[in-house]
This record gives C-alpha cells, sequence and structure tokens, in this order.
C-alpha cells in the first residue's frame, strides 16, 4: 500500500501545509481521524476466520443455555456473544492483540490501554438487530476531542455486503456533537464492503449502525472497544481471567489488572509502593 502510496504526487496550488504518512499505519490513522474509520484487509487468516466462526458460534450458545433465551430476548441481547476472551485465549491472541490492529491502536492511545468490551454480533438473516439504530459506542456522549480516547476494531468473519447488512458508518461524524439530520445522514452513510477476515478501525465516537441481513446465512462480526483507562470496562476481565495475564506488563493494563479502584487508602499506597519496588 505504501508503494502505490509513494507514487501519488498530487499536484496542489497555494498549499503551505500538507499531512505526510511515512507507514501504513499512519495512513490508516489519517484516515481514522478525517472520516472516522479505516479498513484494514486481511488481519485473519482464512484458517483464523474459519475457527473464529464455530468458536463464536459455540459461546454463543454457552451463553444461552446459561443466561436463558427468553431472558436475552428480554435485554435486547440475543445474537450478542459476549467476552470471548475469557473463553477462549485466541480472542485474547488473535482478535484482542491481532498483530495487524494492535499497532494501529497503540499509536493512537499510546500503551496503557484498557479493553472496554470484546462482543460477538451474530446478525440474523430472518430478524433485525437492535445495533441498526445509529449509535457511538461511548453512548449518551455529545462531545467531540482533539485526539481519540477509544478505537475499535470490527473484524469480519463473514461477507460484508449490501445483502449481508454489512456496517455503515457516518464520514466524520466523530468532528461533531449532535447526530446529523436525517437527511444528511441517508445521503452521507456508506456501507463497509469487505471479505471475511478484513476489519474496521474506527473512532468510538464515529455513528454506525449494522445493515440488515437479507442473505440467507449469518453474517458474524467481532467489535473490540480499546479505551484509555479513564473510562471504566464494561466487563471485568482481570476477574473472569483469574490471575492471568497479570504479569504481562502490557497485557495487565488491557485486561484491566492495572486499573482497578483500590479498596481502602492504604490498598492504594500498598499497591503503588509494591510497583515502585517491582
Ligand atoms: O453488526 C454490525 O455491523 C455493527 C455492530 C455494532 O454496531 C456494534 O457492535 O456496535
Amino acid at each position: 500500500m505504501r508503494a502505490e502510496a509513494e507514487k501519488l504526487n498530487l499536484a496542489v496550488h497555494g498549499v503551505y501545509e500538507r499531512h505526510k504518512n511515512e507507514t501504513d499505519i499512519e495512513m490508516h490513522l489519517e484516515e481514522v481521524s478525517r472520516n472516522g474509520f479505516s479498513v484494514i484487509k486481511s488481519a485473519l487468516t482464512v484458517e483464523e476466520v474459519d475457527y473464529t466462526r464455530q468458536k463464536l458460534d459455540e459461546i454463543y450458545q454457552q451463553q444461552v443455555d446459561e443466561f436463558g433465551l427468553d431472558n436475552l430476548i428480554a435485554l435486547k441481547d440475543r445474537y450478542i456473544v459476549r467476552s470471548m476472551l475469557a473463553y477462549d485465549d485466541f480472542f485474547l491472541h488473535k482478535i484482542a492483540c491481532n498483530e495487524k490492529i494492535l499497532p494501529v491502536i497503540k499509536k493512537a492511545l499510546g500503551n496503557n490501554i484498557s479493553l472496554s468490551s470484546q462482543v460477538g454480533i451474530l446478525n440474523p438473516p430472518d430478524d433485525t438487530l437492535y445495533q441498526t439504530a445509529w449509535h457511538r459506542e461511548l453512548q449518551y456522549q455529545h462531545f467531540t476531542i482533539s485526539r481519540p480516547i477509544a478505537l475499535q476494531s470490527l473484524f469480519c468473519i463473514d461477507p460484508f455486503n449490501a445483502t449481508t447488512g454489512g456496517t455503515f458508518f457516518l464520514p466524520g461524524s466523530h468532528l461533531h456533537e449532535p447526530f446529523p439530520s436525517d437527511e444528511y445522514a441517508k445521503k452521507h452513510e456508506i456501507q463497509i464492503i469487505a471479505d471475511p477476515g478484513d476489519a474496521v478501525i474506527f473512532d468510538a465516537l464515529a455513528y454506525h449502525r449494522a445493515g440488515v441481513n437479507v442473505s440467507p446465512n449469518v453474517r458474524r462480526a467481532i467489535n473490540n472497544l480499546y479505551t484509555l483507562p479513564i473510562i471504566q470496562q464494561q466487563i471485568n476481565f482481570s476477574r473472569m481471567m483469574n490471575g492471568r495475564f497479570k504479569d504481562d506488563p502490557f497485557l495487565a493494563g488491557l485486561l484491566g489488572y492495572r486499573w482497578e479502584t483500590a479498596d481502602s487508602v492504604l490498598a492504594w499506597r500498598q499497591s503503588h509502593l509494591n510497583n515502585k519496588k517491582a
């Protein structure tokens, strides 16, 4: 991709200041900064996609059995799989810490990152997802900010297209406080057309929505929300992991061990003292 970009040398007139990218990571971040989203091709191999598809369905069935389908329907949480990385390390290493995605997230957010949520979406052919309504992942928030505090990676596990109901984004919507008018949204929405294994990186303030799936098959996706640790995790992964990966400096942050609220002044001071001595 860099080689293609280097061939371009667009003529400009009256331009003093011009953005230049040295790497693909910077190019993706330029797209995220201007549009709110960027597509990364082939983040997963064909074998990894197959494994993900099968495991997503298995974990979903486990969660349905645990909580009951009627209860999930009552919560509008049907077709949603939660926290797969606590069930299978594949979802930690190959999805949340994906080697093509994580460097982009780290370049934007730094090394102190918390994973707020990891959610699988099984967009069904014969029903409509709650997520077809426009939303920001940072729900109820109507501010903009000069640099991202939360980014997402949305993995395409099945084809994303007009028939399967690929995700729609509103370009630049992370740069404006309110949701735009309905006419504007209808006119400017862009649907992601992507292959299984591709992923979309996006600003958590960018408005997006799932499309309606009119194909005969389920459209699976996985949404990871990475935030600065000033934002609370949706589900406490460190507790679900039960001490696993606590000694890994990066994963201890990603899973939330490092950001847990201290129980008392004494506990806070003690843990800071232990860190200083370590
Ligand atoms: O399923 C999709 O295409 C989008 C899912 C979504 O909007 C979400 O997880 O927030």
